[in-house]
C-alpha cells in the first residue's frame, strides 16, 4: 500500500482538479488521506482516491457536494486486493446508470496530468483545465506542454468524436482554454525588435491551437512574431508578406481540404518573397509542396527553424 499511496498534489492532478477542492473536500466532507506515517505528510491511499473519484464524478453531474459526500463515503470501495478504483468510480452513479469507457478521452501513454485534463475537459471545467495548463507551462514550458500534455488530450477527443460524432462541446471549450492559456504566455513574452516572422493558417482553415502553440513557444523563446489566425485567403495572405516583408512565413493546413499549394506558390511569387516559407501540418502533402518550401515534422523543429531565420539575420545585421 505504502507505495500506492499519493500526495495530495499526484491527486489533484489524476483527478482533474485544483488542490484547493481537495483541501475543501477533507475539512468539509471528511473525505481525506488515511495513510499517516510518522513524520511524513498524510497521503491518499487507493481507497481514498476512489471515493473521490466518485466526489468527483458525482459534483460534476451536478450533485450537491454534501449529497455526493456521502454517496462517496457509503460507496464500498475495493480492498487491497480488489479491483482497480476507477472501475468503481465508473460504476457508480445515485440513479443505477453506467458511465463506462464511451464517456472517456483517450489519452494512450499520455501521463497522469494529461488524464487529469481529459476529465476535466469531460466535466467542462474550466477552472480545472486552465489551471492544469498554467501549471504544466509554468513548469515544463510550451513545447513539453503541447507535446505531453496537450496533443494526447486533443487527439484523443478526435479520435472519440470520430467514433461517436460527439464532444463536440469538450473540443470547443478545451480549445478556447488552450487558447487562453497560450495567449497568457504570448502576452508574458519579451521579445524585442521587428517581427520577422508571419504565421498564419491556410485559406478556410479553423485549426489554429498548433499555430498558437508556436507562437507561445517563440513568444516564451523571445522571438518576435506577427500572427494573422485563422482563414486567411492566399490574397490577404501575399498582401500581409508586401507589407511586412517577413523573413520566414509558417502556412498552418490540418486538413487536405485547406492545403491548396497554390498558397504557397502565390507567396513565392510575391515581390517580396520571404527567405523561408515553412508548410506546417498534417494537411500538406510533402510531394505536392513547391520548391523551395519546409515542411516541419513537429512544433520543436518549427522552433528551431524560425529561431535559425532569427539568428542568421542577427548575425547579418551585425556583420
Ligand atoms: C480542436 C479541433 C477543432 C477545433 C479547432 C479549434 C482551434 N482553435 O484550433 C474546431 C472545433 C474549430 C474544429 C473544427 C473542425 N474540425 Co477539428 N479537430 C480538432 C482536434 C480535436 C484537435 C486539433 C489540433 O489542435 N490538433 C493538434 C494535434 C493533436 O494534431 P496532430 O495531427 O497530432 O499534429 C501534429 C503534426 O501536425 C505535427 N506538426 C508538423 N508540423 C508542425 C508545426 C507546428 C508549429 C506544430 C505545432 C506541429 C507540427 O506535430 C503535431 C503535434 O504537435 C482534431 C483532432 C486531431 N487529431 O488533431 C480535430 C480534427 C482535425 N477536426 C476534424 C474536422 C473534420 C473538423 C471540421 C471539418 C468539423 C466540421 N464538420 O465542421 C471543422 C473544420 C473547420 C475548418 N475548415 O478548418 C477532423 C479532420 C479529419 C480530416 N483529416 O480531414 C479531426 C482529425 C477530428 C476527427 N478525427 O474527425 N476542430
Amino acid at each position: 500500500m505504502g507505495d500506492e499511496a499519493l500526495s495530495a498534489g499526484a491527486v489533484a492532478r489524476r483527478l482533474g482538479v485544483a488542490v484547493t477542492t481537495l483541501r475543501t473536500w477533507h475539512q468539509r466532507y471528511g473525505l481525506g488521506p488515511s495513510q499517516h506515517l510518522p513524520g511524513h505528510h498524510r497521503r491518499y491511499t487507493p481507497a481514498d482516491l476512489a471515493r473521490l473519484e466518485i466526489m468527483r464524478k458525482l459534483t460534476s453531474d451536478g450533485v450537491t457536494p454534501a449529497e455526493a459526500a456521502r454517496w462517496a463515503r457509503q460507496v464500498p470501495v475495493p480492498g487491497p486486493a480488489g479491483e482497480p478504483p476507477t472501475v468503481v468510480a465508473n460504476r457508480v452513479r445515485p440513479g443505477g446508470e453506467r458511465d463506462g469507457g464511451g464517456q472517456t478521452i483517450p489519452v494512450g501513454r499520455a501521463g497522469p496530468a494529461a488524464r487529469g485534463l481529459a476529465r476535466a475537459a469531460m466535466r467542462l471545467d474550466s477552472v480545472a483545465i486552465g489551471e492544469t495548463i498554467g501549471q504544466t507551462l509554468a513548469t515544463d514550458g510550451v513545447v513539453a506542454t503541447w507535446e505531453g500534455l496537450l496533443r494526447p488530450v486533443l487527439a484523443g477527443i478526435g479520435e472519440r468524436h470520430a467514433a461517436t460524432a460527439g464532444l463536440i462541446e469538450v473540443e470547443h471549450l478545451l480549445s478556447r482554454c488552450v487558447s487562453e492559456a497560450f495567449a497568457t504566455v504570448a502576452r508574458a513574452g519579451s521579445a524585442t525588435g521587428p517581427a520577422r516572422l508571419l504565421l498564419s493558417c491556410a485559406d478556410e482553415e479553423q485549426h489554429t491551437l498548433p499555430l498558437e502553440a508556436l507562437a507561445a513557444a517563440l513568444a516564451e523563446a523571445g522571438v518576435a512574431y506577427r500572427m494573422l489566425g485563422a482563414r486567411v485567403p492566399a490574397a490577404a495572405l501575399v498582401e500581409a508578406v508586401n507589407r511586412t516583408g517577413p523573413a520566414a512565413v509558417v502556412i498552418w493546413s490540418h486538413t487536405l481540404a485547406t492545403a491548396d499549394p497554390a498558397q504557397l506558390t502565390a507567396l513565392l511569387a510575391s515581390p517580396r518573397r520571404p527567405l523561408l516559407v515553412l508548410a506546417a501540418g498534417p494537411g500538406w502533402r510533402a510531394d505536392s509542396l513547391p520548391a523551395g518550401v519546409v515542411r516541419p515534422v513537429d512544433l520543436a523543429e518549427a522552433v528551431s527553424l524560425a529561431l535559425a531565420v532569427r539568428d542568421s539575420l542577427d548575425q547579418s545585421v551585425e556583420g
